[in-house]
């Protein structure tokens, strides 16, 4: 069959979407480190969009740091791809044209550092993932000793890291007096800009303390809130993709019909007016990245742990158990919206009732799994933060400590029926040899997790009062499982007077 490209697009049925404009026209302005499903699913239709309205030299050029994947999907079609955008009421394909090609960064490291150095080059934006910044995701600090840091000390003219590339792009941009480029980290990090402006900061200041001074003088670095559900794209998928196109599309993406993008005001260079395209830049980001990272993700990680070990392979399924929906419209509206202070004009209880709406999507196979991936470098964000306000507020968190519990029963890479977990996630194997015991031991295995700093910190380990809730969450999950824990646990709350919060409508 043929493939999508640009000799093919006048070919697409006319009910498939294209390019509100000649791709060849609009020079590139984005580079973008880390072209996953994700971003093609989310900035890059939003540019996509701002190209079709306003115009403007705004093409992206996407970086894969790791894979050659994308860049053989992506440039014999061209840099094209499509988006299917669905839900139970249907399913729409749009052709997007944003992308002008995708490099595989090891394959010509210097290529990529020259095209970021150019000045042309007015924002280089981030999905590397939580673990591609290469910190220590429970304080924030940089990580000297992981492998990429340590090379890219070694070699800085060779980056492996995202952060290497940055620091030895904006090295040479203001060695050459050139304007340096806006730092758009679109990873669900707390904090996401302020945060790699301090690991870049620490990785430059290695190198040369003036290049650490003139990169926290002039450059940019705004916080964004991201969201988009996008699971992995499957064969399914693209055979569906190819029926409806009358050709193959190696880089479609699947998704969601609801997306946000929140940009705080800040660059150091012009940008796309993405608010054309729906986007908010405002002045403070931070209420809407927080609401959205122990709303959305914090409930997201407790399906994918709770789902996963109770048999359920999609997100949509764990949330059709009707105890796992109690427990998760509970858990969003009693534990954690009481910790938030929404931005004006948002609505947190629609948020949870789409949220539920949208965890239900039966036209998105999101594998519990997928987002069990990486939970080290997830849970601070997600739902540690929320535990420490709850502990200082004096009030419940049963539900976070059940989900806490998932996490480690999880981990420990054994499922309910004795067979192995591949367990994905960059300290999965300090992980596995703190859980060995966990079935044997639970009190003294939860203790020892809840004392590994990297994730928990120092503090949460002396709250004896989370230490026992998570402690008596694992011994219901060993001894039942996960669903018949999910149904207790929403008994009780049904049943509850005291302790736990009261019941949680949905
Ligand atoms: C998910 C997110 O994989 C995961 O960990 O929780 O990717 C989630 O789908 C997005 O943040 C939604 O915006």
């Amino acid at each position: 069959m043929k493939r999508l490209s640009g000799a093919t697009l006048a070919e697409l049925p006319e009910t498939i979407a294209r390019p509100g404009f000649v791709p060849a026209k609009h020079a590139v302005g984005i580079v973008h480190l880390g072209i996953g499903a994700f971003h093609r699913a989310h900035q890059a239709v939003y540019t996509d969009d701002v190209l079709a309205c306003s115009g403007g030299d705004w093409r992206i050029v996407g970086v894969s740091l790791r894979s050659q994947a994308v860049a053989d999907q992506l440039n014999p079609q061209d840099g094209l791809y499509t988006v299917n955008v669905k839900d139970e009421t249907g399913s729409a394909y749009r052709v997007v044209g944003a992308v002008e090609r995708v490099m595989y960064a090891p394959g010509d490291p210097e290529a990529v550092i020259r095209l970021m150095a150019d000045p042309g080059t007015r924002i280089v934006s981030l999905t590397v993932t939580e673990k591609g910044y290469c910190h220590d995701p429970a304080s924030g600090a940089l990580n000297f000793s992981h492998p990429a840091i340590i090379a890219d000390l070694e070699n800085p003219g060779r980056p492996e890291s995202a952060l290497g590339y940055l620091v030895e792009a904006l090295s040479r941009r203001r060695s050459a007096a050139e304007q340096p480029f806006t730092v758009l980290c679109c990873d669900n990090l707390p904090s996401n800009g302020p945060l790699v402006r301090g690991l870049v900061l620490e990785l430059a200041a290695r190198y040369d303390e003036s290049l650490a001074a003139w990169i926290a003088e002039e450059v940019a670095f705004p916080a964004t809130m991201i969201d988009r559900i996008v699971p992995a794209t499957t064969d399914t998928d693209r055979e569906a993709a190819a029926t409806a196109l009358g050709c193959d599309d190696h880089g479609l993406v699947v998704t969601e019909p609801f997306t946000q993008w929140v940009i705080e005001d800040r660059f150091c260079n012009t940008h796309p007016n993405w608010e054309d395209a729906g986007a908010q830049i405002v002045s403070d980001v931070e209420p809407f990245e927080l609401a959205k990272l122990r709303l959305l993700n914090g409930s997201h990680s407790t399906i994918a742990y709770l789902g996963y070990l109770g048999g359920y392979e999609y997100v949509h399924q764990a949330m059709r158990d009707p105890a796992y929906r109690e427990l998760i419209s509970y858990l969003m509206r009693v534990e954690i919206a009481p910790t938030l202070t929404p931005p004006q004009g948002f609505d947190l209880e629609r948020y949870r009732q789409d949220l539920l709406q949208r965890f239900s999507n039966p036209a998105l196979n999101h594998r519990t799994y997928q987002i069990a991936m990486d939970g080290s470098q997830k849970l601070p964000q997600r739902l540690l933060g929320t535990v420490r306000d709850r502990l200082s507020a004096g009030k419940g968190f049963a539900g976070l400590a059940l989900a806490v519990a998932a996490w480690i029963r999880y981990v420990r890479g054994v499922d309910e029926h004795g067979a192995r977990i591949v367990v994905q996630d960059p300290l999965g194997e300090a992980l596995a040899e703190l859980t060995r015991e966990l079935e044997s031991a639970p009190d003294i295995v939860v203790r020892q997790v809840l004392g590994f700093a990297e994730v928990f910190d120092n503090d949460l380990v002396e709250h004896e009062s989370f230490v026992t809730e998570v402690v008596e969450a694992m011994h219901c999950l060993l001894e039942f499982g996960a669903r018949e824990t999910v149904n207790r646990f929403v008994h009780e709350l049904a049943a509850d007077g005291s302790g736990r919060s009261a019941r949680a409508p949905t």
